[in-house]
């Protein structure tokens, strides 16, 4: 008789793996650690308690059995080419995305998305739950698996379990659009720590969980009635990078050269501006694109002075919403380029394309000022990248006030994106900014940056979760 397979005392269940299937040297398929923060930030805690990751494999139909790569146990859940236009770029990314992110782009509600979205879940619950030792903890990342706190706690009472949303919660006001919202709290409150972003996400949750499910909250905790009554804790713990890589790769000289040849390849202007985005509606680019257009069509900025770099990574290109994007900014930018460039000189380079992280970084140090215009974004991590990146205390990071990070990134050039004359003058003030106040701010936005880093974060949700436990 075979043994049965083994469990593991802390689970992560997130949409995808972090391993990206890639072509060996010989030709050979193998996998590649993707490079997000969250599997360095955890990678530390799942070698010192065997733990393991629960998540799709990305792409459609495989059919995987549990397999590791550099040291970690992965355990592939399958998704249908049905099931990722449903559950996947309908559901996940074209009803919760846009109703999250303040119905920037109009949600589509589709009955038949949400049961998918249903059946996904519960798959992915059943996943961890085979997974998972006995009094085990799991934590669950994300948006696309807010039934799985509950789906998991039925078939698995004795389990310890958290929950992370990466992107922001709305106001009662436009959840309350969401046909499944009731759904939705009751699937998040399977949780014994539901964690956000900022305050007001969970703020927002905890309104919600009052104005529907009429449960009592004091403070950050829900009373959820039951057989077994329970505390779930909703709060919020600002997530953060892992800042080593960044810090590294912009002390190493050839990193180093690389800013230098940008600068040169861009005809030395005087500044540099930078945009790092998914392309994204929430991600504020046509507002940026726009303020610095006026610039130069009043004559405030010329391009032999400053440049804008903006590297739109290809996202989710099968959702209607994303593909319209792209028309929409490649049309504003052509246009702006059109008007303004001359033989030697570019107004904006855009560059539709994903960069490895080394070229990121030096793209980091060729620029003067990093523009943050996101509309609504539940942290974001280029930001903090950026900031991470200038050890010589160089550099302006202009900031949206509607991202995660405004709230700890206090002396950013903070600005409200939707207000393009406040857009503009930031730019000018970042163009503008001495040597003296640039570094003064610098100084401070790494402090914090370096002081709570993505290691910071793990740890403090960790010990949330881990006092709930010791409480029952
Ligand atoms: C979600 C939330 C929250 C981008 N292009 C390239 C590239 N990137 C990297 C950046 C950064 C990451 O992707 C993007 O992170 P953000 O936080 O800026 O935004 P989302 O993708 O929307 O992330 C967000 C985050 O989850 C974490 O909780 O902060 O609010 O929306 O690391 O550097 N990396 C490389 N090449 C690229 O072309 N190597």
């Amino acid at each position: 008789m075979s043994s049965p397979p083994p469990t593991a005392s802390f689970v992560i269940v997130a949409n995808r793996l972090p391993v990206d299937r890639v072509q060996g040297p010989d030709g050979e398929e193998i996998w590649r650690r993707s490079p997000g923060g969250l599997v360095a930030a955890l990678e530390a805690v799942m070698h010192d308690v065997d733990g393991a990751w629960v998540g799709w494999p990305g792409q459609a139909d495989l059919e995987l059995a549990p397999f590791t790569a550099d040291g970690i146990r992965l355990l592939p859940v399958t998704l249908s080419s049905r099931e990722l236009q449903d559950y996947y770029e309908g559901f996940s990314n074209d009803t919760i995305w846009p109703l999250y992110h303040d119905v920037i782009s109009p949600p589509q509600y589709h009955r038949e998305w949400w049961e998918s979205y249903v059946q996904v879940n519960q798959r992915f619950a059943e996943r961890a739950a085979r997974a998972a030792s006995q009094d085990g903890t799991v934590w669950v990342h994300d948006y696309q698996l807010q039934l799985v706190p509950q789906l998991l706690r039925e078939l698995r009472p004795d389990l310890t379990i958290g929950y992370f949303h990466h992107i922001p919660f709305p106001a009662h006001g436009l959840y309350s659009q969401l046909p499944w919202r009731d759904q939705v709290l009751r699937g998040l409150l399977g949780a014994d720590v539901v964690g956000f972003q900022r305050g007001q996400d969970a703020s927002n949750f905890l309104t919600a969980v009052r104005r529907r499910l009429h449960l009592d909250t004091k403070g950050t905790t829900v009373s959820v009635p039951g057989s077994v009554p329970r505390t779930v804790v909703a709060r919020a713990f600002p997530i953060s990078i892992d800042t080593t890589p960044y810090v590294e790769l912009a002390a190493r000289p050839d990193v180093r050269a690389r800013a230098a040849e940008i600068r040169e390849g861009l005809g030395h202007p005087k500044k540099i501006l930078l945009g790092v985005d998914r392309l994204d509606y929430t991600k504020g680019i046509g507002h940026r694109i726009k303020a610095f257009g006026e610039l130069l069509d009043q004559g405030t900025l010329s391009v032999e002075d400053v440049t804008l770099v903006q590297v739109a990574s290809p996202s989710r290109e099968r959702v209607d919403a994303y593909a319209q994007l792209r028309d929409e900014i490649e049309l504003a930018v052509a246009r702006i380029n059109g008007d303004h460039d001359t033989v030697e000189h570019t107004a904006i380079r855009y560059l539709h394309q994903g960069y490895p992280r080394e070229e990121m970084v030096a793209l980091y140090l060729a620029a003067d000022a990093m523009l943050v215009t996101a509309l609504r974004d539940g942290m974001n991590l280029v930001a903090k990248e950026y900031v991470a990146t200038r050890g010589d205390h160089r550099g302006v990071l202009v900031l949206s006030e509607f991202t995660g990070a405004a709230d700890e990134l206090k002396q950013a050039i903070q600005v409200n994106p939707h207000d393009i004359e406040g857009l503009k003058d930031a730019i000018m003030r970042a163009v503008a900014m001495p040597a003296s106040e640039q570094s003064r701010r610098m100084r401070a936005l790494r402090k914090r940056v370096l002081e709570n880093d993505v290691n910071a974060w793990s740890h403090e949700f960790l010990v949330a979760l881990d006092a709930v436990r010791r409480t029952r």
